[in-house]
């Protein structure tokens, strides 16, 4: 398993209510998600993780989920050209803060768009979501990209499955062989080599969940995967996560991990 040593992470701005969501659990409130970010980050840090803090952006409400900008390995950096008209400026704050850390940079060109959200990355081989957001060509142009620095990737088509904004919406990978999955995923036969731990679909959120070092970061409230992942061997670490699911927003979208 990869140990990290760095995140970026950015709190939400005083306009956060004002991004894209589905949810319909209605409108976050502000203070509550700035304490859950902190409490995010205290977790991070608890992980051995050091952060870099990029400052909120009003002119972007969606910019507290940092992970969506870019796709990071050990070997390369790519800046993703979200599939959100809204949200492509959030990518310049992103690559600023990246720089003095990643040598290998790439970017996903037009008419390509790619999330964040949809890259799921199981050691040397990445999962690449096909949905609203990441499109075929940017797909393909990101799975180009992993190639050239020696990685290998596949193609998972998520959309018109319910519930799910991005492949990791019902996808987690959790190293040492385990993944976690939403029920749509049971059967697919691109997880035949993984050890599956299935999320009951009343707890669908929290196969958003994140592997950081020794620990995995799960939201509240989800007591039989939290169950399920202890019988395992987990380390499991429980965060409220409330405020940022009313904006479609998990665990891992708010910080990039490398
Ligand atoms: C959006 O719709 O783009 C944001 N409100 C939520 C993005 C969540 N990102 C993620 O799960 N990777």
């Amino acid at each position: 398993m990869h140990m990290f040593t760095h995140s970026i992470v950015c709190p939400p701005c005083a306009n956060f209510a004002g991004g894209l969501t589905t949810a319909g659990l209605g409108a976050p409130i502000l203070e509550r998600a700035l304490e859950q970010h902190e409490r995010y980050c205290e977790a991070l840090e608890r992980c051995g993780i050091e952060l870099t803090r990029l400052a909120p952006d009003p002119r972007h409400p969606d910019s507290t989920f940092v992970e969506d900008m870019a796709v990071l390995a050990a070997r390369c950096a790519v800046i993703t050209r979200p599939g959100a008209m809204s949200r492509r400026g959030e990518t310049k704050a992103v690559r600023e803060a990246l720089e003095p850390f990643c040598g290998t940079f790439y970017e996903i060109e037009a008419p390509g768009t790619v999330d964040g959200g949809d890259v799921c990355e199981a050691g040397e081989h990445f999962f690449i979501g096909i949905s609203g957001r990441t499109n075929e060509e940017g797909a393909r142009q990101l799975a180009g990209f992993l190639s050239s620095s020696g990685y290998t990737s596949t193609f998972i088509d998520v959309r018109g499955l319910a519930g799910l904004l991005h492949l990791k919406s019902g996808l987690a990978s959790l190293g040492d062989g385990w993944l976690v999955a939403a029920e749509p995923f049971a059967g697919h036969g691109g997880f035949i080599d993984y050890h599956m731990a299935f999320v009951d679909p009343a707890e669908m959120y929290a196969a958003n969940c994140v592997r950081v070092n020794d620990r995995v970061l799960l939201p509240a409230g989800y007591p039989g995967i939290e169950k399920r992942l202890r019988e395992i061997g987990f380390d499991v670490l429980i965060l409220d996560m409330s405020e940022f699911r009313k904006m479609d927003g998990g665990l891992s979208c708010l910080s990039l991990r490398f």
